[in-house]
């Protein structure tokens, strides 16, 4: 039984709701142990084809709880060592999420901010509600963009566009992050739900195999020549052309009539 998250897992669909609505759902020590929890069972049912992310309440997430003990000056009057506290709890999130075995999807109902907007950006899919926002909060307190902000930021907007939402720490509304690319959609409020679980169906309906190894090898091609991506998707498309959704989606194809995908 979870304190500070929801999660569920339904018709191949696992869902995960931050849930401190109170506090914005930011995080804390506790909410990262369940995260990493659910995450792990998520990684190991093979009945969950998409895992869709999102937040109790008006926000999305707030980031790192500023109130959290582990946040407390230490004994003797030092400091805490976030250092630690990202090694510990955000790395690991963002390193599960990346490796997890079906595909993403943070369904941004409301602000987020800090490592919240970076632990979206670490999803697959960003569908937020218009009325949501992204906030690089990191420098109004004195930090860098964490949780792979600096990663995923210039990457998805461009350096110019990274650098501004960094360091000037204003909020992006919804629009204009969909208008940018920092996110694949923004929808009216009244139909997001229905969106995302929408979008979240045709997910879990597709070749979930095919769609991971979409998420790797796109992300490994910044650490690659040409030549190297060229043979990393080679090793992907023999993978998967031994696979069974492969196959399906061929004599589906050419049998004329809709695939039927097991996430094989
Ligand atoms: O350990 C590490 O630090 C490593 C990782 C760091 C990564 C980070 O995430 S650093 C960035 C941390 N986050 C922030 O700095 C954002 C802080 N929050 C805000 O700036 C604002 O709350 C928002 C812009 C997100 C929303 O503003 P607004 O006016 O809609 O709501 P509010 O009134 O500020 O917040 C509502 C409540 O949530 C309030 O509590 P109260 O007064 O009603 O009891 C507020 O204190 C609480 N809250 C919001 N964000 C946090 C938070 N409490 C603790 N930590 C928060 N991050």
């Amino acid at each position: 039984e979870y304190r500070n998250i929801l999660f569920s897992v339904d018709a191949g669909i696992a869902r995960l709701t931050l849930n401190r609505p109170d506090k914005l759902n930011s995080f804390t020590g506790e909410m990262h142990a369940e995260l990493r929890d659910a995450l792990d069972a998520v990684q190991a049912d093979k009945s969950v084809r998409v895992l869709v992310l999102t937040g109790a309440g008006r926000a999305f997430c707030a980031g790192q709880d500023l109130a959290d003990p582990d946040m407390a000056t230490q004994p003797g009057g030092r400091m805490p060592d976030i250092g630690n506290i990202v090694e510990k709890n955000y790395k690991p999130l963002v390193l599960r999420l990346q490796n997890l075995r079906v595909p993403t999807i943070a369904a941004v109902n409301g602000i987020a901010a800090g490592a919240g907007a970076s632990v979206a950006l670490a999803c697959d899919l960003v569908l937020a509600a218009r009325s949501a926002s992204f906030l690089q909060a990191f420098s109004k307190i004195g930090l860098v963009p964490d949780t792979g902000g600096t990663w995923f930021l210039p990457q998805r907007v461009g350096m110019a566009r990274a650098l501004g939402l960094a360091m000037l720490a204003d909020k992006l509304p919804a629009d204009k992050a969909a208008d940018w690319g920092l996110i694949w959609a923004a929808y009216d409020d009244a139909e997001f739900a229905a969106r995302v679980d929408a979008t979240a169906a045709q997910l879990a309906a597709m070749p979930t195999k095919a769609l991971v190894r979409t998420r790797q090898a796109m992300h490994a091609a910044p650490g690659h020549t040409l030549e190297q991506q060229l043979s990393f998707e080679g090793g992907f498309m023999r993978e998967l052309g031994w696979s069974p959704d492969y196959a399906e989606g061929v004599a589906a194809f050419m049998e004329k009539r809709a695939p039927k995908f097991t996430g094989e």
